[in-house]
């Protein structure tokens, strides 16, 4: 499934790009969406990066589910990653990278002083799956418009350190890899929040697969935002969608109900939502 984007030949110079970009930083700020934080991170990361001390951005925090996102947080950090949750498009809580990258590089920090030098710079770059905000990470760390966000291609150019605090620079150029393929529901995820490209799946698909889970899960939005009775929720997705479509006035064009549930739920009109839970992860691989 999903051939679309990635093609085997696409992976193997993503992942060499990335592995010679590694070798230059101390520290690697894998970036997720907190919506979807297992899904949105790539599958061989683990192998790609080694050893290397690493950071897990939970980023879109403002998007996600905060009771969600702090049970995801503690879920890393009891993998024996730091972690931490932010919102770089509002710039916040983003100075607490560089003080927790310190802390995570103490040891080597204090090696390099002890060897004479004084002020030892700790080096990152920042990795991930296209759109879960790398770009705007990196913008907000080094205080400056340097990567291209959004749909853009980036502009190819020599490669530079962004200085970000006095003892911590980025590379300018985020390392970029493939989301997880691994299941249908992945997918789903990945589709719903905008993390791969519209066209992979069709709207209706993921607009039911959308509107089942927050049936199951945030039914008060539903109900608040397209104003629906419990008696509504009670209903099969399909036939909800159905309703839906009537009564948002696109008669029986489904697709179309479909496209503006994805887009309210994009747009927060849903509220904050995450789509999976640390410890249900294990069941998605069917
Ligand atoms: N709501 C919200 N949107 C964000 C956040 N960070 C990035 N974005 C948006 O997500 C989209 C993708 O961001 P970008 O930095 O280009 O992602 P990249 O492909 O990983 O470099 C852009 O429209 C950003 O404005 C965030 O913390 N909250
Ligand atoms: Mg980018």
């Amino acid at each position: 499934m999903l051939a679309i984007q990635w093609f085997p030949g696409h992976m193997a110079k993503a992942r060499k790009q990335v592995q010679e970009k590694i070798k230059q930083v101390d520290l690697i700020l894998e970036v997720v969406d907190a919506r979807t934080p297992e899904s949105s991170r790539n599958p061989m990361l683990d192998e790609i990066i080694g050893e290397k001390p690493r950071m897990v951005i939970l980023n879109k925090q403002d998007l996600a589910d905060p009771a969600l996102t702090r049970e995801w947080v503690q879920y890393y950090q009891d993998q024996g990653f730091a972690a931490i949750a932010i919102d770089a498009q509002h710039a916040k809580r983003l100075q607490q990278i560089p003080q927790l990258a310190t802390k995570l590089m103490a040891e080597k920090i204090a090696r390099k002083k002890a060897r004479g030098i004084r002020n030892p710079m700790i080096k990152a770059m920042c990795i991930g799956i296209p759109n879960v905000g790398k770009s705007t990470v990196l913008n907000r760390l080094v205080h400056r418009n340097i990567a291209v966000t959004g749909n853009k291609p980036g502009v190819t150019k020599n490669q530079q350190w962004l200085k970000a605090s006095d003892n911590f620079q980025l590379l300018d150029t985020p390392g970029i890899l493939w989301p997880k393929f691994a299941s249908q529901k992945i997918g789903m995820r990945l589709a719903f929040t905008g993390a791969i490209a519209d066209a992979v799946f069709q709207e209706d698909v993921v607009g039911l697969y959308g509107l089942t889970y927050f049936m199951a899960h945030y039914p008060d939005a539903l109900k608040k935002a397209y104003h629906l009775t419990d008696a509504d929720l009670q209903a099969a997705p399909h036939d909800l969608l159905v309703k839906l479509t009537k009564t948002q006035g696109f008669g029986e064009e489904f697709n179309r109900m479909a496209e503006r549930l994805i887009f309210d739920a994009r747009q927060g009109k849903l509220g904050r939502f995450t789509l999976e839970k640390p410890g249900e992860i294990d069941a998605d691989t069917e």
